[in-house]
């Protein structure tokens, strides 16, 4: 994900952003092509209007959206069909046990339904993990500096499923594009803008439908931002849970062209990564499907592969001292792209969600890893060892490392899967710093960037 940070002059102070508790809705089903249901969704943005301080944005993004009173009588249910609100009103979660049986029962009807599309979930076996640092004391949230000063509705569910991505600032200034991929009867990305004459973000561009089977559903399971080709300055990578890649250029969204990688296997696509792994300055395409990796150029070949190395998600970086980039899959292989070989392998893998992180006294990144319940975990890849754990309520939608609060140091945000909060954590202590609460039914991605131009780190 591309992450642009920029430090703000002006004083420390925060803005949470908390919904006015209007109706909740009927959720989309990830997996389900059964459910088109059109929905739309609130971002919520609150930032400091008056003092011109430090304004941070909350787009919380989720799974569940918002009509109106009609909507809301209608069963609102996760993604196993189980419902999330009782006959009361009230929210309900899900524990564990349950959810697991839910996904077994759910799971043969929908490979039936969705074809190649298979569940994400690993189908590696546990094993040891870092011993779990004691359970963290959140502070004092920070001081709220008024309430959210927009709703926007109209984005589709499934927010930045793939990836948000916050674009370059525009020549000649201005506010940066954000891309994202959503759901709305069908998996498609676009591009939006804010507005700050008018305070709405304006929808830029809206990519074109990949569905050519009816019987077939294809999702959009990679999206990123990178220099690929000599074809354009910038290019939009979307990769398709088909094995179909296409690309675009950022600055006219003209397509420059596509290409199948034929190696979706049985269940899809599950990740995509960009980085320049040869020194040319042309990133290249890193992508996974459940068991394996693939290195593929911008024109469609297949430089290199390591079977065993994919998974759920994929990062590549520095993560040791050598000048290779490495890449790590939550399969629990770390490749070193020198060799093309793995020089690293976890036994049981890195959960389901991976991101990279600054390693205090290091000149390489610590490897950060979520399992898909309850613990977010630090790796030493240089020295093949775990370092630290957190432990969070439930289950876990999304992570992100970004520092939100100006101090110069990263934060691990951890999003819940269901009902709750975005947590935020000291990546140097683990510590949870303050909670922010999440108006919708899971998190399914989190985004910073500096989207409206004020200098200063938005958080989507
Ligand atoms: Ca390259
Ligand atoms: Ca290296
Ligand atoms: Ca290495
Ligand atoms: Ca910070």
């Amino acid at each position: 994900m591309a992450i642009r940070l920029r430090r703000s002059e002006s004083k420390k102070n925060l803005a949470t952003g908390l919904v006015d508790g209007k109706s909740l809705l009927p959720l989309v089903d990830f997996y389900s092509p059964m459910k088109k249901v059109l929905l739309p969704r609130f971002l919520f943005v609150s930032r400091d209007v008056a003092s011109k301080v430090f304004g941070i944005a909350f787009f919380v993004v989720c799974t569940a959206a918002s009509i109106n009173a009609a909507d809301r009588a209608r069963s609102v249910v996760n993604q196993y069909g189980a419902p999330v609100i009782d006959a009361k009103g009230h929210h309900v979660n899900y524990d564990r046990k349950t959810l697991d049986t839910m996904a077994r029962i759910k799971r043969p009807s929908q490979r039936g339904a969705a074809g190649p599309v298979g569940t994400r979930k690993p189908t590696t076996t546990p094993s040891p993990r870092p011993h779990p640092t004691p359970a963290p004391r959140p502070g004092p949230p920070p001081p709220s500096i008024g309430r959210p000063f927009w709703q926007y509705s109209v984005f589709g569910s499934n927010i930045g499923g793939s990836n948000i991505i916050t674009g370059p600032i525009p020549p000649g200034g201005g506010t940066s594009e954000i891309v994202f991929d959503s759901y709305s009867y069908d998996s498609f990305w676009q591009s939006i803008r804010y507005n700050r004459s008018t305070g709405n973000y304006d929808q830029v561009f809206v990519g074109p439908s990949y569905n050519t089977d009816p019987f077939s559903y294809v999702s959009i399971r990679g999206l990123q931002l990178a220099k690929v080709t000599n074809a354009s300055d910038r290019q939009i990578v979307v990769m398709l849970s088909d094995g179909r890649v296409y690309l675009y250029d950022f600055a006219t969204k003209a397509e420059l062209g596509h290409f199948d990688t034929g190696v979706a296997g049985n269940y899809g696509l599950t990740a995509l990564t960009v980085s320049d792994l040869n020194g040319d300055g042309l990133g290249e395409l890193i992508l996974t499907n459940e068991s394996d990796l693939f290195v593929f150029n911008a024109a469609g070949q297949l430089l290199w592969q390591v079977a065993g190395a994919g998974g759920n998600d994929v990062v590549a970086g520095q993560m040791d001292n050598d000048p290779a980039v490495e890449i790590a899959a939550t399969n629990g292989v770390v490749v070193d792209a020198g060799t093309r070989a793995a020089q690293w392998t976890y036994g049981g893998g890195f959960g389901l969600h991976l991101k990279l992180a600054p390693f205090p006294g290091e000149k390489y990144q610590q490897l950060i890893s979520a399992s898909d319940w309850q613990f977010v975990y630090s790796y030493d890849v240089g020295r093949q060892l775990p370092r630290w754990s957190i432990e969070t309520p439930q289950d876990i939608g999304a992570i992100e490392v970004a520092d939100v609060d100006n101090d110069g140091v990263p934060e691990v945000i951890i999003g819940d899967g269901q009902w709750g909060n975005v947590h935020v954590h000291d990546l140097i202590t683990q510590a949870l710093k303050w909670e922010v609460n999440n108006p919708e039914h899971g998190v399914t991605n989190i985004g910073v960037g500096d989207v409206d131009d004020d200098g200063v780190a938005d958080l989507l």
